[in-house]
């Protein structure tokens, strides 16, 4: 008989853990997503376990105990954090993966979702419309851990019957949380910056773009990925998924519209030259003849939809402090 899938989420604090966590929770039922981090996050609604995933043993306590079906493992050092410390960035995001790819053998784990990046890609790929299978060469180490991770997850499909998949996340674009440690980072933190009528220092060159995609569609993207049937998934590396393009300049544009006196200065530090060898903009064909994918939001209705939601949850902000300072 199929057990009922119950999901682990390891990496549920993260900036796209966070707003997995909640979709999967619609999905299934508070009850049979197992959200999962170093440290439990205050305010969170659902079950919750704390899990350093560089301990095999402890996933192992939380699959006995909730009869674990799937994994979501989020958990990595990102691009840039990853630059000041290599050799630590390189044990945590390998350790980790090979805990999760194998308790999820030993366990009959039913299906893994397992993160890539567009930093997989350096400067031997074509920048423009990079294709699926592009020749590698990071240069990063968490590049280099993602493009090591592909192979591994590979090779637990093909060797063990393991049913890994895996998508390349472009810089991701949420209201909701605010990512740490990515070279995409700054496509977040300028929203917040207009809304409060702050000016803000980019820390990319103005024409530097770089693939990007919203919050919503990542999430979609990632949940259909792994609902899509077993025969349909043809990439067992990794897919590449593309959502909107764009450089500091056309997304302060974008935000000039709405603030026109929005006020931007540019300080580019070694955060550039990550940037520098990723692709621009990313061919996902095989995602959409594989699964279906097509991302909704462009950079005009990312915008908007980002300060819509930003103003909302500041004037929440604002009215709770007030709350609190009564
Ligand atoms: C980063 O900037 O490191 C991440 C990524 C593109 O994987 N957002």
């Amino acid at each position: 008989m199929r057990k009922k899938t119950t999901v682990l989420v390891i990496g549920a604090n993260g900036q796209l853990g966070s707003v997995l966590t909640k979709s999967l929770q619609e999905k299934y039922g508070c009850d049979r997503v197992i959200a999962s981090d170093l440290q439990p996050k205050e305010g969170f609604e659902g079950v919750f376990e704390v899990i350093d995933a560089t301990d095999m043993d402890r996933i192992q306590e939380v699959i006995n105990k909730y009869d674990i079906t799937q994994i979501y493992h989020l958990a990595a050092i990102l691009s840039a954090k990853g630059e000041t410390m290599p050799l630590i960035t390189w044990d945590i995001n390998m350790k980790t993966l090979f805990n999760v790819l194998e308790v999820s053998r030993t366990n009959n784990i039913e299906k893994v979702f397992f993160p890539s990046s567009i930093a997989v890609f350096g400067e031997g790929a074509p920048l423009e419309h990079t294709p699926n299978n592009a020749y590698l060469d990071p240069a990063t180490v968490y590049g280099i851990s993602k493009a090591a991770g592909e192979n591994w997850a590979q090779y637990y499909f093909l060797k063990y019957g393991l049913d890994v998949r895996s998508i390349r996340y472009p810089g991701v674009i949420g209201y909701q949380s605010i990512p740490s440690g990515g070279t995409t980072d700054y496509a977040v933190d300028i929203f917040h910056k207009a809304v409060l009528n702050e000016e803000f220092e980019c820390f990319l060159e103005k024409e530097t773009t770089l693939p990007m995609i919203f919050i919503d569609d990542v999430i979609r993207a990632t949940i259909e990925i792994m609902e899509a049937p077993l025969e349909d998934i043809s990439v067992r590396t990794s897919y590449n998924l593309a959502g909107t393009s764009f450089s500091p300049l056309e997304l302060v544009q974008e935000i000039r519209k709405l603030y026109p006196d929005f006020k931007v200065k540019y300080n580019p530090d070694y955060r550039q030259d990550i940037a520098s060898k990723w692709p621009d903009s990313i061919d996902d064909s095989v995602a959409l003849k594989d699964w279906g994918w097509k991302p909704k939001f462009d950079i005009e209705l990312m915008t908007t939809t980002m300060i819509q939601k930003l103003k909302e949850k500041y004037k929440i902000d604002i009215k709770n402090s007030k709350a609190l300072m009564l």
